[in-house]
């Protein structure tokens, strides 16, 4: 091990079957020496197609469910690391029905961090920005790691809990841990009840486009590739018992990116409809990553977002096979909303 570098040669990725850790599984095969045993229960949100093609030398796919104890003893001797991504990870799923975010993303996590403390590993911890609520519009701040927690809906709340325990266990029992908060997340292979996917599929269906309240609600968008670039580092670069933010200075208004995917299709800028607004939907978010910049030299490298943007439609029209199971059942759930 260098000096100051944790150099893992084998880690367990749980949710490695989902939007991010599977970029992040990819990324780290594609990158690194390090190998990976991927732990994943295959919810609704996971998919073992985004993970197809990897060497099966390098990536072994363990289907299972964090909560189970005896399952992470038996797969803990093996990795010298665990980076957890799994979670229920949608925020009107966790309005509709919150108690499997409180499972996974509470039980789930503290499960994780025994199996760590009882075999002495290291976790890294993947968390969101929706843990600090949200800002005002016109509020010149952005989040850092010392704005204080104050998550909105059922699901930041769940992540600000698995955040805490976190915290608590490298106190406490020392674990050795990292904490990383990114905000939003766009690239190949996010699920159709998100945004972007949303209203590409819904396009592609020949079916108009749907915003929740005014559209002015604000993102900050990062393509999930500088996500997993950026997880990377602090894994291996990081302080342990520190948190860093993971942002890319991309914020946007929901109107703005949704005319944006609409031009990419040929559209009218008008061509969508106004639907219910989300309870308790955040203003905006925003991140500032200046910690993680200057103390890793960590930097994105996708910043054109029109550019991502466009790869990503052309991703959703080259893989119909991929969304489609997904996206009747997707459509009459939210119809269901009236979203
Ligand atoms: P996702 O919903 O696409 O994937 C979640 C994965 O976790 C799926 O493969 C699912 O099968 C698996 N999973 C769920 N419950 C499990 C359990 N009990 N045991 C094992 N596996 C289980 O989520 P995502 O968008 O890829 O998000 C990944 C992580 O990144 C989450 O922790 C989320 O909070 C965080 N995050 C996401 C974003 C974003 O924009 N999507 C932004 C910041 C942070
Ligand atoms: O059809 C829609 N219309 C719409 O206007 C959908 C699905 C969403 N929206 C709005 C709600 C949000 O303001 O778009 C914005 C983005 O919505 P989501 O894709 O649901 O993301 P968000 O709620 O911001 O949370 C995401 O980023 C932070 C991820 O889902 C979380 O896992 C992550 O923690």
């Amino acid at each position: 091990m260098a000096d100051g570098v944790f150099e893992p040669r084998r880690i367990i990725v749980t949710g490695g079957c989902g939007f991010i850790g599977s970029n992040f599984t990819r990324w780290v095969v594609e990158s690194t020496d390090c190998d990976v045993v991927v732990l994943d229960k295959l919810t609704y949100a996971g998919n073992p197609e985004n993970i197809a093609g990897l060497p099966d030398d390098r990536v072994r796919l363990v289907v299972g469910d964090i909560c189970d104890a005896d399952l992470l003893d038996e797969l803990m001797p093996e990795a010298d690391a665990v980076v957890h991504f799994a979670a229920e990870s949608h925020n009107d799923n966790s309005i509709a029905g919150p108690e499997p975010f409180l499972r996974t993303n509470v039980e789930g996590t503290y499960r994780l961090l025994e199996a760590c403390r009882r075999h002495g590993k290291r976790l890294h911890h993947v968390s969101t920005d929706e843990v600090y609520g949200d800002l005002a519009l016109d509020d010149p701040a952005r989040f850092t790691e010392e704005t204080p927690y104050r998550p909105s809906s059922p699901y930041s709340s769940t992540k600000a809990a698995s955040d805490m325990l976190v915290r608590a266990w490298h106190r406490t029992y020392r674990v050795p841990a990292t904490i990383s908060n990114c905000s939003n997340n766009y690239g190949p292979c996010q699920h159709v009840e998100k945004f972007i996917p949303r209203q590409v599929t819904n396009l592609i269906d020949g079916v108009r486009p749907k915003l929740y309240g005014d559209g002015m609600n604000v993102r900050d968008w990062i393509h999930a590739e500088d996500h997993s670039s950026a997880v990377w580092a602090i894994l291996t670069r990081g302080r342990v018992g520190e948190t860093y933010l993971i942002g890319a200075d991309g914020e946007r208004s929901n109107i703005d990116v949704l005319r944006e995917v609409l031009r990419a299709f040929g559209r009218d800028e008008g061509d969508f409809d106004w639907v219910r607004d989300r309870p308790g939907h955040d203003r905006r978010y925003a991140i500032d990553s200046s910690k993680l910049r200057a103390e890793l030299g960590w930097r994105p490298r996708h910043t054109d977002f029109a550019e991502g943007l466009a790869e990503v439609i052309e991703w959703y029209r080259d893989n119909e096979a991929w969304w489609r199971p997904a996206k009747g059942a997707t459509e009459a759930k939210y119809r269901a909303q009236g979203q």
